[in-house]
């Protein structure tokens, strides 16, 4: 397939939901409106500021790992409305299984910028406490996530199985919030990337997911691209076209307007609640950086992505709105500013400050009981490290 080809599907494609275009001006829509008018003018001010920090603090990171600080970073540039949107549409109770670029839904979740950092550091494995924001560990293995979201959401079920027959609500394993008080059935939503669909773990678990009407949501944040490899050679269609296959809704919607991104996230949100089973939301949006801190792609993206794609900023968007419509003006992006630049300070003291951990201590944690396989990683390690002649 030629690598310029663009994706068309015969059998229909799901209409692209965008309730605010590239210039910050709204249009009404019939079934999606009514949810993102639950957003207040505070609201969206409240997520601008989360988008501003995910951005400034991908900043800072990236410059810490050119100053050697880093072993290295995933930068979220571009796709901080589909990330901050979708996970403010989410109940304190549904668990979310991110990928590993996810730094707007963890911050939108109340994680810290620098419970974020352990990772990228190699001072620990996860800097948050999962159980305490109901927020799975980032994970590195494509849409490995996926199978695990889906497994939890089948437990969902077995736990509301278990409570109808005892009248004892569960706690479901690391769920932050007292099922008897919860307003929400918990769900589950899973993030994941375009390319990780073309994986056949994501494939199994949207199989399972049908057949055992588990309440997930897939949100797959289209940003164009799998590394080096665009999106036209990886789907002949829309991601948001295969849950027909399925059996569910697919949604595709504009990934860089956060209104819509949070509309199609709550309509999505109360089906599953409802019991009829998984959701798929494609999030079209762009990633306007490298892949990662080790990745170059001017070596694969064609010379002119900047003047197509950087008009479609998210945060210029909504700063376009908030200014048009008089809820922001200066002195609210200033006070961002000086808010963002204060935080990202207190990230680089804390970054600067944290020891890495050393390999071997990844060892001890890998299953809780003695296990050969790790004894026998450890022994290769040590003989690795014992063939380097000292100074
Ligand atoms: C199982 C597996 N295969 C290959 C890789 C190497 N790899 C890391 S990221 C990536 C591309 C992922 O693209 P996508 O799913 O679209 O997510 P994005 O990074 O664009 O957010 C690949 C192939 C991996 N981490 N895990």
């Amino acid at each position: 397939m030629s690598q310029t080809q663009n994706p068309t599907n015969p059998w229909g494609t799901p209409e692209r939901i965008q309730l605010m275009n590239e210039a910050g001006e709204t249009t009404p829509h019939t079934s999606f409106s009514a949810y993102a008018d639950e957003l207040t003018g505070e609201d969206l001010k409240d997520m601008y500021r989360t988008m501003a920090l995910t951005r400034r603090f991908c900043d800072e990171m990236t410059s810490l790992q050119r100053q050697g600080q880093l072993a290295l970073w995933v930068p979220s540039r571009g796709q901080e409305a589909a990330q901050v949107a979708s996970a403010r549409a989410l109940a304190a109770n549904d668990y979310i299984f991110p990928s590993y670029r996810d730094h707007g839904v963890l911050l939108e979740r109340g994680i810290t910028p620098e419970e974020i950092t352990p990772l990228f550091r190699g001072s620990g494995t996860l800097g948050w406490d999962a159980k305490k924001h109901n927020v799975h560990s980032y994970t590195l293995v494509l849409a490995a996530q996926v199978l695990h979201a889906t497994g939890y959401a089948m437990g969902l079920n077995l736990d509301a199985e278990i409570e109808a027959e005892t009248g004892e609500a569960q706690t479901g394993q690391g769920q932050a919030t007292d099922p008897t008080q919860d307003p929400d059935k918990p769900a589950v939503a899973v993030y994941c990337g375009d390319g990780s669909t073309t994986e056949g773990d994501v494939h199994e678990s949207m199989v399972f997911a049908a057949s055992y009407n588990a309440p997930v949501l897939f949100f797959v944040q289209n940003n164009h691209w799998a590394i080096s490899v665009p999106f036209s050679v990886q789907s002949r269609v829309p991601i948001s076209t295969r849950a027909a296959g399925y059996g569910f809704e697919g949604l595709r919607v504009d990934g860089n307007d956060v209104l819509a991104v949070y509309a199609a996230t709550r309509y999505a949100m109360d089906k599953i609640r409802t019991g009829e089973g998984p959701v798929l939301i494609e999030a079209e949006t762009y990633r306007l950086g490298p892949h990662t801190t080790a990745d170059d792609p001017t070596k694969y993206r064609p010379e002119d992505h900047g003047a197509t794609y950087e008009p479609l900023d998210p945060m210029l968007r909504l700063e376009a709105y908030l200014r048009s419509t008089g809820q922001a003006d200066d002195a609210f992006f200033d006070d961002i500013a000086a808010y963002t630049k204060e935080q990202v300070k207190s990230v680089r003291s804390y970054v600067l400050a944290s020891e890495p951990e050393t390999f071997e201590t990844y060892l001890d944690r890998a299953y809780a009981a003695p296990h050969q396989q790790v004894e026998d990683d450890r022994s290769f390690y040590r003989a690795y490290n014992d063939g380097f002649e000292e100074d």
